[in-house]
């Protein structure tokens, strides 16, 4: 029996009801891989599409702790071991209140992709938890991180699955989780957890890397119109890690980064972003964004709305999956956006995606535009391996190159398989193709 497009579609569907962001994320994957499908019949024959949507592994457990009244608090823990064709399942652990199994699942299966874009030896894998870290004390995300790596210590492992940030879990919840672990296993093993501390095995540029390469694939996706940031108008959402690093990098290569948003609201400062104050208020104080605008002479702060309706050249959506739907992407197309960089993990809809495509808005999907991230996450597990550290300026060098690299591999890929200038079809061809031909190396295992 051989598996189409169609029938595998049908079959994630049916096997996986309810989960809906991971049928979102496969059907994207599985659109662009017809073509793939029709020259490369040895991958139906292997029946690779039917396996690559399927996890190796799904692991759910329970996390109690106990908050600063006392009172035992339950949450959900996920670790879903997607692909390990190229290495260690690798990926990272988020922590929101709307963590469940079918946003982990989408989160693991575009980590496939993405790591196989990265070229380097990467599997992929996502986990995290239905814990809220806003509002709670150092104490109980300390206890909390403490409880949830006590069941997933015995899952990971620098060869197996090695974890790291993503939305709710920065440099803090990666210091508990690796103390934790270390004690557990009475074992200093720097390579099991990426986005650790400068002073026990983290790797300078890993905090920036994100944010950076989404601009940085945006600085070369403006190259091939002739343009650079420079003089650029820049939106972006989200105030988090990758938005606070992508703003960094565009006021770098001379844009004008004009917002930032929360899921309370947007503030537009027309005198560009201060991403100094940025870091004291979300970094340091971990406040809110209105707090941003209240220090700030002549920044607006909007409560609620949609950060999209400010006008730009270059859109960077850097806060979660789907905050930009179709009408927002008609906004910004009537509004003039040329660019738009995906910083987060699906950030734009299946419509909105549609919509920039016909207004030939050029757009970058994340899997490749937001994957210098879990690229520095590979660099920090070298670094590790090695024993050693490198300066900022070689990993960022790396970092620059990997992304320069991905871009162009998007685009070749996308002209060999008939459609130029789709970065959606080129990342998930050349993603796909390097993880299908080593599941063909391998076996049916
Ligand atoms: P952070 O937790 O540092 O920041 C998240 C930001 O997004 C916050 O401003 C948050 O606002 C906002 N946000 C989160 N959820 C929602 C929501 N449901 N509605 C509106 N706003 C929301 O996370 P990161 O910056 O690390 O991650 C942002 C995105 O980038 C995610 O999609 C993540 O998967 C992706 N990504 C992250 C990488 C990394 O290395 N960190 C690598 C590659 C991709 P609020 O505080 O109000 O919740
Ligand atoms: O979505 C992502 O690529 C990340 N959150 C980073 C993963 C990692 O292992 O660094």
């Amino acid at each position: 029996m051989t598996s189409t497009v169609e029938s595998v579609y049908e079959e994630v569907l049916r096997r996986n009801p309810g989960e809906a962001e991971f049928h979102q994320a496969v059907k994207e994957v599985l659109h662009s891989l017809r073509e793939v499908e029709k020259r490369h019949p040895e991958y139906a024959d292997a029946r690779i599409l039917s396996r690559i949507v399927e996890p190796e592994r799904q692991i759910m457990f329970r996390v109690p702790w106990v908050d600063d009244k006392g009172q035992v608090q339950v949450n959900r823990g996920f670790r879903v071991e997607f692909n390990s064709a190229l290495g260690p399942y690798k990926g990272g652990l988020r922590f929101h209140p709307t963590v469940y199994l079918g946003i982990i699942k989408f989160l693991g299966f575009e980590q496939i992709f993405k790591n196989s874009l990265t070229g380097l030896a990467m599997g992929g894998g996502k986990g995290g938890s239905d814990f809220d870290p806003h509002g709670k004390s150092d104490a109980e995300v300390m206890r909390f991180c403490q409880s949830f790596m006590t069941e997933l210590y015995r899952h990971i492992g620098e060869n197996t699955d090695v974890p790291a940030g993503d939305i709710g879990v920065g440099g803090r919840e990666i210091g508990y989780m690796f103390g934790q672990y270390k004690r557990i296993t009475n074992r200093f093993d720097a390579g099991v957890l990426t986005g650790k501390g400068l002073d026990w095995g983290g790797s300078l540029a890993r905090t920036e890397a994100t944010g950076y390469g989404c601009t940085v694939f945006a600085n070369e996706m403006l190259g091939t119109k002739g343009e650079s940031f420079d003089g650029r108008r820049v939106v972006i959402s989200g105030a988090g890690n990758v938005a606070i690093y992508a703003a960094q990098k565009v006021e770098q290569l001379g844009g004008k980064v004009v917002t930032v948003s929360d899921s309370s609201g947007y503030v537009v400062d027309e005198n560009g972003i201060d991403v100094a104050l940025l870091q004291q208020v979300k970094e340091v104080e971990r406040a809110r964004l209105s707090e941003y605008a209240a220090r700030r002479d002549g920044v607006k702060y909007v409560q609620g709305g949609s950060v999209w309706d400010v006008n730009c050249d270059v859109a960077l959506p850097c806060a979660t999956q789907n905050e930009l739907d179709e009408a927002a992407a008609k906004t910004l197309a009537k509004n003039g956006v040329k660019v738009v960089a995906e910083g987060a993990n699906m950030p734009c809809t299946e419509g909105a995606v549609k919509v920039f495509r016909e207004a030939g808005v050029l757009f970058g999907p994340g899997k490749a535009a937001n994957a210098g991230g879990v690229a520095t996450s590979g660099l920090e597990m070298q670094q590790n391996a090695s024993r050693d550290s490198w300066t900022f300026e070689r990993t960022e060098e790396e970092l620059t190159s990997i992304m320069k690299n991905i871009h162009d591999t998007c685009l070749a890929t996308a002209e060999e398989y008939g459609t130029p200038g789709d970065y959606v079809a080129g990342a998930n061809i050349a993603g796909f193709k390097k993880v299908a031909d080593t599941m063909l190396a391998y076996g049916v295992v």
